[in-house]
């Protein structure tokens, strides 16, 4: 890639594709996929639906409904291809962007959007959904993730984990402490970066001087780097490296090249620090339009099925904003609940202090 060249704008070597960004099915020696119509059909329906989710997210931002909210916009294939790889028994770490995957364990946006109300801490079970809360703390989650892993392995149990993180994340510490634990226990676990070439206003450049995917030998375990914008690719990508993970044969690298089509948050202005054609180019690499090109030319959806696609999308659309205008405001001490799973002294002194700070503003 020359310095000239918008980022993106050649498709990089060694990259796992099945679907062009025309729409094209293509063949790979190592990753296929043998889907039903009725798979694919529901791949793109996902694909819409948490676009649709995430419009609707930004908008109420902008209405001022929510603090804040971090687009997911072009790395939806990304999150569907490998959210749908993962069994119920799996269990996913996410970042804050990964609405996506969320999706995929059955949570209901609305707790993502009262998250970003800031009238909860999540609002879902992790437990429940195998689908940890969202974190804020780049990076943090992958050492978490790792020792949810070990524990899976030494209950000797069948399943994986995949940790979420970006590009960014990669640069830091924990990050990198926890791609050495999982080499050396072998842990079961799936790293999925999701390379969306920037962090914040910092372009990948300032993260690594190789492709991210290739980190991974040095740690000791197998990296791989697949089209991000293509669902097909990431679904053959993840399940085959999650089905390793379960049959003992360690962790993997999976770089996701894609691109972050919005602003890093709704409290962010891109155009302050890249140039628009780089965005012109990765409009022509939607994860949504390859899919719908490709069910067109082969049959495997007509019209009536789009439309029908794109009515309930919006129903979703209005359902999330009527229920997310109408989340109560919680009680002011519910800050101190859930933060320990016991009662803990410390907690319970500075609830009685807050409590008599409230009480001063009453009568
Ligand atoms: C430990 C830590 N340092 C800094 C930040 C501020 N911060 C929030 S998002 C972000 C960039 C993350 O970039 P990347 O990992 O590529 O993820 P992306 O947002 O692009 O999905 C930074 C530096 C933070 N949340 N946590
Ligand atoms: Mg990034």
């Amino acid at each position: 890639m020359t310095a000239e060249a918008p980022r993106g704008a050649e498709a990089p070597a060694e990259l796992v594709q099945l679907l062009t960004p025309e729409g094209e099915r293509v063949e790979h020696p190592d990753y296929d996929i043998d889907l039903t119509h009725e798979e694919i059909r529901g791949l793109y329906r996902d694909l819409v639906l948490v676009r649709r989710v995430d419009l609707e997210a930004v908008a109420l931002q902008r209405q001022g409904e929510l603090g804040l909210w971090a687009s997911l916009l072009g790395q939806e294939a990304a999150q569907i291809g490998s959210g749908r790889a993962l069994t119920d028994a799996d269990m996913a770490f996410p970042t804050y962007r990964e609405h996506g995957v969320a999706w995929c364990r059955g949570v209901d946006p609305v707790n993502l959007l009262g998250m970003f109300r800031g009238v909860n801490h999540g609002g879902w079970d992790p437990a429940e959904h195998n689908f940890h809360l969202y974190t804020i703390v780049i990076g943090s989650q992958t050492l978490h993730a790792v020792g949810y892993a070990m524990g899976v392995q030494r209950d000797g149990a069948e399943a994986a984990t995949i940790v979420y993180f970006g590009d960014g994340a990669t640069s830091q510490g924990d990050v990198n402490e926890s791609f050495i634990w999982a080499s050396v226990f072998n842990a079961p676990i799936v790293f999925f970066c999701q390379n969306n070439q920037w962090a914040i206003s910092e372009p990948l450049e300032k993260q690594s001087r190789i492709p991210l995917y290739r980190r991974a030998s040095g740690f000791g375990f197998p990296g791989i780097r697949v089209d991000g914008n293509d669902v097909l690719a990431c679904l053959a990508v993840t399940r085959k490296a999650l089905a390793d993970a379960r049959s003992g044969q360690g962790p993997m690298l999976i770089e996701a090249f894609t691109y972050r089509m919005g602003a890093h948050t709704t409290s962010d202005d891109p155009t302050r620090y890249r140039v628009a054609s780089e965005l012109e180019a990765w409009k022509l690499k939607d994860p949504i339009e390859r899919v719908r090109a490709y069910m067109f030319k082969n049959q495997i959806a007509d019209q009536d099925f789009f439309d029908a696609v794109d009515a309930e999308a919006d129903e979703l659309g209005k359902d999330v904003r009527k229920r997310c205008l109408a989340l109560p405001d919680p009680e002011p001490l519910a800050i101190f609940d859930h933060v320990y799973a016991e009662p803990h002294r410390l907690m319970d002194e500075e609830r009685a202090e807050f409590a008599a700070y409230l009480e001063g503003f009453e009568g």
